[in-house]
């Protein structure tokens, strides 16, 4: 397969060292997945900045979200050697029976003049909270239409994996509206305009007990709040590069052709890799093409080996006319920046 990512020569662009833990007891263990916005002339990351408690030898230590523990965070802690514990997934750990994540999750934006070399804020710019986010938020894209920008990420609690909705114009107040698609769900990107009248998502329910999987989905809303006329646009694949799940990345780009979405796909062995969608212009559950293979693929040493090693990760992008700037998760641990041409990418697309 043909890599056709540009990487940054300087990647990665930002790794966990060069952030501040939002307290002195943590450790920030990886930068992951950013949404990817412009506002007043620079460009936005806002990272996905996930931490654990300093760890003891002997222990393992993950922090949850708690309103009433000092400083808002309970920790949680086993001992390494305890027979009832499964530390086979270095992201998510089993203890008799009941599953934890191993950080705890918030959202930290980091600005940019020139796309390339970002600063961190020093502290957070949204945590889990309340009972549907205790272990922390995740993975945001973040669309803008108009003059808001609409956030969508994962909020994760005991109760599941789901779908939150928040709202900005200036990147100070946030005003939250709730989760928007129930667990299990998560990998929504917002279409930046309405189609017909209608906002679209596209979005990934997980399928369990045997029937459905891990599928990119569609759904149509009046109002962003309330969604309906669900879709289901792309299977995982046997046999191939995006086997055991797929799920969008950012908002689907425009292009002459149709809209043009860029998705990760993972096989059995958790490897993700990047390809493509192409959805009607006017009608976006009509499917008009999907790329045999992948468009990315992590090569480079900091995509192969990190925290949760062969992984390229995108759910931010901008665009510059033919140049689409991504802006990834390499490892789960750094975050790196790679551009692609959309002409190059659609003539990848055979259409019917
Ligand atoms: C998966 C991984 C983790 C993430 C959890 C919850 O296990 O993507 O990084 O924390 O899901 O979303």
């Amino acid at each position: 397969m043909a890599d056709l990512a540009q990487r940054f020569a300087g990647n990665p662009i930002l790794r966990p060292i060069d952030v501040k833990p939002s307290r002195p007891d943590m450790a920030i263990e990886c930068l992951l997945n950013p949404g990817v916005f412009r506002y007043r002339g620079r460009v936005g990351l806002l990272l996905r900045v996930a931490e654990r408690p300093v760890q003891q030898e002997e222990w393992i230590s993950m922090p949850i979200a708690d309103p009433a523990s000092p400083g808002g965070v309970r920790i949680l802690s086993f001992r390494k050697d305890d027979p009832l514990l499964d530390l086979s997934d270095p992201r998510v750990i089993q203890y008799d029976g009941n599953g934890y994540l191993t950080t705890l999750s918030h959202l930290r934006l980091a600005w940019s003049d020139d796309g390339v070399h970002f600063t961190p804020d020093d502290s957070p710019t949204l945590v889990g909270e309340g009972e549907l986010q205790t272990y922390g938020i995740e993975d945001s894209r973040v669309t803008q239409i108009g003059d808001e920008y609409h956030l969508t990420y994962t909020a994760v609690s005991p109760a599941g994996v789901a779908v939150a909705l928040t709202t900005t114009r200036d990147w100070k107040a946030f005003e939250q509206r709730g989760l928007i698609f129930p667990p299990h769900n998560k990998d929504c990107a917002l279409f930046d305009e309405k189609i017909d009248g209608h906002y679209y998502a596209l979005h990934r329910p997980s399928g369990v007990g045997g029937l459905g999987g891990n599928f990119i989905w569609l759904a149509k809303s009046p109002d962003l709040i309330h969604w309906g006329d669900h879709r289901c646009l792309a299977l995982t694949r046997p046999g191939q590069w995006d086997t055991a799940r797929v799920g969008a990345g950012a908002s689907p780009i425009r292009t002459e052709k149709g809209w043009l979405v860029l998705y990760h796909g993972a096989d059995e062995f958790h490897r993700y890799c990047l390809g493509l969608l192409l959805l009607d212009l006017n009608d976006p559950a009509k499917v008009l093409a999907r790329g045999k293979e992948e468009v990315m693929e992590p090569t480079a040493p900091y995509e192969k080996t990190g925290f949760f090693g062969n992984v390229v990760f995108t759910n931010g992008h901008v665009l510059d006319g033919d140049k689409l700037t991504i802006y990834y998760g390499a490892s789960d641990e750094v975050i790196c920046g790679a551009t692609f041409s959309v002409k190059q990418l659609l003539a990848t697309l055979s259409l019917a």
